[in-house]
């Protein structure tokens, strides 16, 4: 047997997991600034650990030379939605991308698996370009809800403790508790409506208060110092009433002001008017 060099064999699939995760959790950001809701919750990624790797190569004679051919999940990536409903619409994202081949689906949704793990996977195909070159590589997106997820993540803690097989009584409970996570997503649909609303007015405050922020910074860099702070005294007391339209008027008002203080500005010709604001 030749020397089996693990590193320099999974080193791509950190870069294709980094890579994933940074482009995906990207496009959670674009949907935030957009201020939409966005039906991936969070993305993570890991490889596969070298003793997980080992026991699937047993376990399914796997040679080290056919990994990348036979072992789909070395580079896993998850995202993980708040909703059920929201898996569809997280896997319509994943397919739209151009730098991301679907190959396999793998719907645990619907056909939860005998140890009442639930999860959408899709195997994937996704080129890193390495110092040698573009290299293709297989990658599992498990898309589930936050419940399957704890759910999951509970069960292969236990699966790591009884590497055999779960004992009966400990089946059972883990039987019961997936069960339950169905009945908590279910209900958890019931509220979607109004925390997609919440969601959808915190990302717009926020929103509101990065361009308000903005702003006062950039009239400050080119007014006085006391107008600013009058302005910025101003979004204080705005801000306190918790009140989007009272802060959407204030960001309104700031905008043509700043925007009239940058034509006051590349115009050279004329004097530079002092900034006023009335209150
Ligand atoms: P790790 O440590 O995350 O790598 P098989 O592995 O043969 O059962 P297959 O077809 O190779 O299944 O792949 P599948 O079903 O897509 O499973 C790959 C991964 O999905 C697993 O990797 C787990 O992360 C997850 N998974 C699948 N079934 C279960 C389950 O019953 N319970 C839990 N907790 N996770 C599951 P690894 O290798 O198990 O783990």
């Amino acid at each position: 047997m030749k020397i089996q060099l693990w590193r320099e064999k999974l080193d791509p699939y950190a870069q294709a997991v980094s890579e994933l995760v940074i482009k995906l959790d990207n496009t959670r950001t674009e949907y935030r600034r957009k201020g939409i809701y966005c039906p991936i919750e969070s993305v993570s990624g890991r490889v596969k650990e070298i003793p997980s790797i080992l026991d699937k190569m047993i376990r399914k004679n796997i040679s080290f030379d056919t990994l990348e051919a036979e072992m789909e999940d070395i580079a896993g990536i998850r995202v993980i939605c708040q909703f059920i409903e929201d898996i569809p619409a997280a896997v319509e994202i994943i397919r739209k991308r151009t730098d991301i081949e679907v190959v396999q689906v793998k719907d645990y949704l619907n056909t939860k698996k005998e140890s009442g793990y639930r999860s959408f996977h899709l195997v994937v195909r996704y080129t890193v370009n390495t110092m040698e070159g573009p290299k293709e590589l297989p990658v599992e997106i498990q898309i589930r809800t936050m419940a399957m997820d704890t759910w999951a993540t509970s069960e292969h803690f236990l699966q790591y403790k009884y590497k055999g097989g779960l004992p009966a009584n400990v089946r059972e409970k883990m039987a019961a508790l997936s069960r339950a996570t169905d009945q908590l997503d279910e209900e958890m649909m019931n509220v979607r409506r109004d925390i997609m609303d919440a969601e959808i007015n915190s990302l717009l405050e926020i929103n509101l208060v990065r361009d308000i922020v903005t702003e006062i910074e950039n009239l400050y860099r080119v007014q006085n110092e006391r107008e600013a702070m009058k302005i910025q005294n101003e979004f204080y007391r705005i801000y306190k009433l918790h009140d989007m339209n009272e802060l959407q008027r204030f960001h309104d008002e700031l905008d043509i002001l700043s925007e009239d203080n940058r034509s006051q500005t590349v115009n050279f010709d004329s004097e530079p008017r002092k900034f006023e604001w009335h209150v």
